[in-house]
């Protein structure tokens, strides 16, 4: 199971980090992949999918599910 989204504010090597260290924080198991090119985060590991976003807001990007 993958969960995908779209973080349009995504935008550097900071944010990736920021929210893949987020993520991985929130949601015990989960494995981020983010590339910012795309702004498209793939999260793997979880199919909580309520807690990522909440994990990826609460960090302050605006996720679209993809
Ligand atoms: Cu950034």
């Amino acid at each position: 199971m993958t969960l995908q989204y779209q973080v349009p504010d995504m935008t550097c090597g900071h944010c990736v980090k920021t929210i893949t260290g987020a993520v991985t924080a929130a949601v015990p198991g989960a494995t981020v992949e983010a590339d910012v090119a795309s702004h498209r985060v793939t999260v793997s590991g979880t199919n909580d999918h309520t807690a990522v976003e909440a994990a990826i807001r609460d960090a302050g990007y605006s996720p679209i599910t993809a």
